[in-house]
């Protein structure tokens, strides 16, 4: 499945196998990882496309479905089922549709989905004419080709998602390894910092920032103690937390952003990371400030410019208390790309 800017398999949960080591093992062989190319499974030899999501229906009272997301690497054995995927999430109510685990409501249907990775709930629709999913449609989200049927995520509670709270070093701006730093995680944890203090514009390419090694060796460095002091422990191997460099709007949005994940600058830019760094636009003295340009008003729509488009997040702030989001609503796409069996090695599986 496609899942809003991210691609990768989905499976039933009930289809692999139960216990976790042998499941990551299975997995890494679907990808083909570790190998820079994947040229021996699904991969797509990038982060966004190394991913995997993993569906069952609820256990939980008042929950329709499970979705655990896994992030593995090109060219690593990790199978990471720390942070969330707002991308991949996308995806999994047309994924349980399209595999009977619960049928449709209407021509809209609206599933609570519990993303199992955090605890996190969200509610999701999607276009369910005649009873079955639509991909078809007007929407259009920048990062993805055409134009595609709408699938709205309205997130319930997404403050302090990997790490212990919203701001997990209990201030909503530090100065770490001589930066200025937001830690922030509102579904994503994030070090959020103005690209001038690392001496870049924030508005160079992709392609420049993944051959700039001077500036991945720096904010490296920074990420790492950036993990210490959000809680996070050591993170030299972890995929979190993910590193954003921001600068003034130039079309029009709220600001511009940069998004290292955490190694390689993404093409746009993840969902929950456009839901946290929205979130850090709307706390008074965070690194934003005097960068960020943000409409008045308790429910705010922030543009999160980068660099194949912009991403608007609508946000609703508790007026009683600006740290509390009390939603935070957006709009992603997805498509049925094939369904099929993926074959991996007999030793694996029997
Ligand atoms: O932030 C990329 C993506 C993501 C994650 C990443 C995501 C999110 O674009 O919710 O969607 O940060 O690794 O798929």
């Amino acid at each position: 499945m496609r899942g809003g800017t991210s691609r990768g398999p989905f499976f039933l949960e009930s289809d692999l196998p139960s216990d976790s080591a042998r499941r990551d093992r299975v997995l890494l062989a679907v990808m083909g990882s570790p190998d820079r190319r994947q040229i021996d499974g699904l991969g797509g030899a990038h982060p966004l496309t190394s991913k995997v999501g993993i569906v069952r229906k609820s256990h939980t009272a008042g929950v329709d479905l499970d979705f655990l997301f896994a992030q593995l690497q090109p060219d690593k054995d990790t199978v990471d089922t720390t942070p969330n995927c707002g991308n991949m999430l996308a995806a999994v109510v047309p994924f349980a549709l399209e595999r009977g685990l619960i049928a449709a409501r209407g021509e809209e249907t609206t599933l609570r989905v519990l993303t199992l990775n955090t605890d996190m709930q969200c509610d999701i629709t999607v276009q369910t004419p005649d009873g079955r999913v639509s991909y078809e449609g007007d929407a259009r989200i920048d990062g993805v080709p055409g134009t595609s049927a709408p699938i709205k995520i309205n997130f319930l509670d997404t403050a302090g998602s990997v790490a212990a709270s919203l701001l997990p070093t209990g201030r909503v701006l530090d100065v770490i390894d001589g930066i200025a730093v937001t830690c922030i995680d509102n579904g994503m944890p994030l070090v959020i910092f103005k690209a001038a203090d690392v001496g870049r514009t924030g508005y160079e390419s992709v392609d420049a920032l993944n051959a700039d090694t001077g500036l991945k060796t720096r904010i490296e460095k920074l990420r790492i103690a950036c993990g210490h002091a959000m809680g996070l422990g050591d993170v030299t191997d972890k995929n979190y937390p993910k590193m954003t460099l921001i600068a003034p709007p130039r079309a029009g949005g709220s600001l511009s952003t940069r998004s290292f994940i955490p190694h390689v600058c993404h093409d746009a830019i993840g969902v929950l990371a456009a839901v946290t760094v929205g979130t850090a636009c709307v706390l008074e003295g965070s690194a934003t400030q005097g960068v960020a340009v943000v409409p008045a008003g308790a429910a705010k729509t922030i543009a999160v410019e980068h660099p194949t488009g912009e991403f608007s997040v609508e946000l609703e702030i508790d007026p009683t208390n600006p740290q509390n989001v009390l939603r935070a609503a957006l709009l992603r796409t997805a498509r049925l790309i094939m369904r099929g069996e993926v074959m991996v090695p007999a030793a694996l599986v029997s």
